[in-house]
């Protein structure tokens, strides 16, 4: 068996300051050995008394491997479990030296790997890629001047101001505690409970029953930081900020019908699009942006910036971008890098600072915590994944784990042993090291303990209606069918006639769908703080007006069948290719077909376990045969009737008729015979069908 094993190092990184680590020189045929070097003869038979007898106690290689076995699994994280991870570069491509002093931001050009983890929220670690959720974006970006974490989310806003709340939220939204069911969905009793005691969360809800928590890709999707930070300058001028991402892909979701088949027929969907993506070189992108604003605008703002359920519209303050993310290179491993990646919100650099937002605060202490419970002790920085890559220097020791072997005698300070000739250690830098913002505002009640909430928090619903008036009808009526989906599996009725009580404040018509198609009467209409304030529509805010058709990205299914035409497809695969697009043969059998003129083609899917949700549009390659035989299978069926229903373009002749029919629908704008008609279609969806 020796032979097979794959000649390569260890471990390949040796990082920093992180210990040192021994590397096995690639030439070498690798021996298998303990974790303590002894190398093993059999790595197939235990160690027993006699050919027939029982396992001796003294089998130390037999017990060694099944001890680490035996402790292979960490605590899953507590919130954002399910994720999926790549590393890439960050590049400055504005310099903003007047904004802040952060090294990364000072020159055009300037390069920074980083690595990068989005996630569900909700579900745990084995849990499905497309539920209904808000999806985690976390990145950390390796800069000379230690780690930044901008550890945020695929929406601008959160569900709660406080972080006094988040225990309860999260616990709300999880299984329920005696049950523990439901996994990764929020459709139940408890999260609505919960949601319809907090009107503070009505703005976030309305983003989250909207169909940017259905994601089509990890690489379709925005981030944002949420929370305003702040950069300074040189001069300790300080500046507000709010972080976002843009995919240059563009945001894409799937239709609700679609996530939830694609959660059967691919429950790793977005992990693999992600990979596959990366591995063959398609490396996903996104723009960094910035808005920008200082106290005196944020005064004056009918919401308060440190709300975390606010947003500022992009109409008010544009974005503007200084930098692009790329991700090129899958981890190594998944549970040493992604698994063990441990972001934390108070990793920031000198020249970017924390604002006093409630809800941030409370994270600065909590992701700290988390990790050693997580990863079992405080040297978690030590991991190659976590560690910094630039030097790193202080007078911590010992503790759970210490990998690394810190030299010299001195293990405090200040200390004189440098006059001695010895190693007296690093010391501070007070012109160049890290120092906080020194906030002298009146505003700021920064010298009592006071446990309230600040006045300016209290409009719940003014940006709620922001966003849903600032919906296309389309968008409206998706968020609209989220709601009564949600609801319908809520067995509360109190519960339901609570929350839609609260909806009216955001829309009427909208309370009144929802309460009808519960089949309760419309409650009264929840009493509220502060006036909603009537704010401008914001494009920005809707997912269809921003959409970007492209096909690149985008996957092609084709199905194909014996006698199928095999020059249509190279025509069609081909004119894929040019827009960037990716395909998959599909056929009733998987392997080599024989094709009209006796030529072959190679099927990569199987019709029956290869459904049309794991793509963006398809293709009827069918000779008449085909499709009349297709007519009478279940999956072919299923494969036409769920491109349309979900939306998609279909590129068929003729000769798919009788499939078509026995799918029952008719042709539309989305459905074409000419090729280069179909790519353009292919890069969008019809929405016009959800209304037929
Ligand atoms: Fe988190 N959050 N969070 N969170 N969060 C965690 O940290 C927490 C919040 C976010 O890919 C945990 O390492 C508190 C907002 C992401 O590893 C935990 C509060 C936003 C990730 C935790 C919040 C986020 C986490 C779980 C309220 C968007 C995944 C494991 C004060 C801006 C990071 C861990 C990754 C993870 C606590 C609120 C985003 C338990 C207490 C708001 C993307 O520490």
């Amino acid at each position: 068996m020796s032979d097979k094993y794959e000649k390569k190092p260890i471990m390949a990184e040796s990082l920093g300051n992180a210990g040192e680590i021994h590397q096995i020189n690639s030439n070498e045929q690798q021996k298998l050995t303990t974790n303590h070097g002894l190398p093993i003869s059999d790595n197939q038979n235990s160690l027993r008394m006699g050919e027939r007898g029982p396992t001796l106690l003294e089998d130390f290689v037999l017990r060694e491997k099944i001890f680490h076995f035996d402790h292979e699994r960490i605590p899953e994280r507590i919130v954002h479990a399910r994720g999926s991870g790549a590393h890439g570069y960050f590049e400055c491509t504005e310099a903003i030296p007047e904004l802040t002093k952060a090294s990364l931001f000072q020159k055009k050009g300037n390069r920074v790997p980083v690595f990068t983890r989005f996630s569900t929220v909700a579900g745990s670690k084995g849990s499905k890629d497309t539920p209904r959720d808000v999806r985690g974006f976390a990145v950390k970006f390796y800069t000379e001047e230690g780690n930044w974490d901008l550890v945020g989310n695929n929406m601008p806003v959160f569900f709660i101001q406080d972080a006094m709340k988040f225990p309860d939220l999260v616990h709300s939204v999880k299984p329920e505690a005696d049950r523990m069911f439901p996994q990764a969905a929020s459709a139940h009793d408890t999260f609505w409970d919960f949601i319809s005691l907090m009107p503070e969360s009505m703005h976030m809800i309305m983003w989250a029953m909207s169909d940017f928590a259905l994601p089509r890709s990890l690489r379709m999707m925005d981030g944002f930081g949420v929370h305003t930070f702040r950069f300074t300058n040189a001069k300790n001028k300080s500046t507000f900020v709010k972080f976002h991402w843009r995919p240059k892909l563009g945001v894409q979701a799937t239709c609700w019908d679609e996530a939830v088949k694609i959660s059967g027929a691919d429950s790793d969907y977005h992990r693999r699009d992600l990979w596959e993506a990366i591995q063959k070189g398609d490396f996903p992108e996104w723009d960094f942006a910035i808005q920008t604003f200082d106290e005196e605008w944020a005064l004056k703002q009918p919401y308060d910036v440190l709300d975390a359920t606010k947003l500022i519209p992009e109409e008010e303050i544009p974005l503007k971008v200084i930098g692009k993310m790329v991700l090129n290179r899958n981890p190594d491993n998944f549970f040493a890098e992604t698994e063990q990646a441990a972001f934390l919100p108070s990793n920031i650099v000198a020249g970017i600072d924390f604002s006093d937002d409630p809800l941030l605060q409370g994270r600065l202490f909590s992701y700290m915590d988390t990790q050693k419970s997580r990863l079992g002790t405080t040297n978690f920085h030590q991991i190659p994944i976590n560690a910094p890559k630039c030097p790193f220097a202080n007078f911590q020791r010992d503790g759970m784990m210490q990998t690394m072997i810190p030299k010299g005698r001195a293990n405090y300070e200040p200390n004189s042993l440098d006059e001695v000739g010895e190693n007296g250690g690093p010391r501070e830098i007070p012109a160049e090291g890290f120092t906080s913002f020194q906030l002298n505002s009146a505003s700021n009640n920064t010298f009592q303990k006071l446990r309230i909430r600040a006045e300016s928090f209290a409009d719940h619903y003014s940006q709620a209606v922001l966003f849903y008036r600032s919906q296309t009808p389309v968008e409206q009526s998706h968020i609209a069918s989220a709601l009564i989906f949600e609801l319908s599996k809520v067995t509360l009725e109190h519960v339901q006639i609570r929350f839609v009580s609260r909806l009216r404040n955001v829309d009427e018509e909208l309370a009144k769908r929802v309460a009808d198609e519960l089949s309760i009467a419309l409650p009264e209409k929840s009493s509220i703080a502060k006036h909603v304030i009537d704010m401008p529509i914001s494009d920005q805010l809707s997912l269809l007006k921003k959409f970007k058709p492209t096909l690149k990205g985008r996957k092609v299914g084709i199905l194909f069948s014996e006698g199928s035409d095999i020059e249509i497809i190279n025509n069609l695969t081909e004119l894929i290719k040019k827009s960037g697009g990716s395909f998959m043969l599909i056929a009733p059998k998987i392997g080599s077909i024989k094709m009209k003129d006796n030529k072959r083609l190679k099927a990569e899917g199987q019709l029956a376990g290869t459904p049309s949700v794991l793509f963006d549009a398809i293709a009827l390659v069918l000779n008449l045969k085909a499709a009349e035989n297709l007519s009478k299978d279940n999956s072919a069926i299923d494969f036409v009737r769920d491109a349309f229903r979900h939306l998609k373009a279909i590129r068929m002749d003729d000769n798919a008729l009788p499939l078509i029919k026995k799918a029952n629908f008719t042709k539309d704008a989305g459905i074409t015979e000419i090729d280069a008609e179909f790519i353009k279609a292919a890069a969008r969806r019809f929405f016009d069908r959800e209304h037929a």
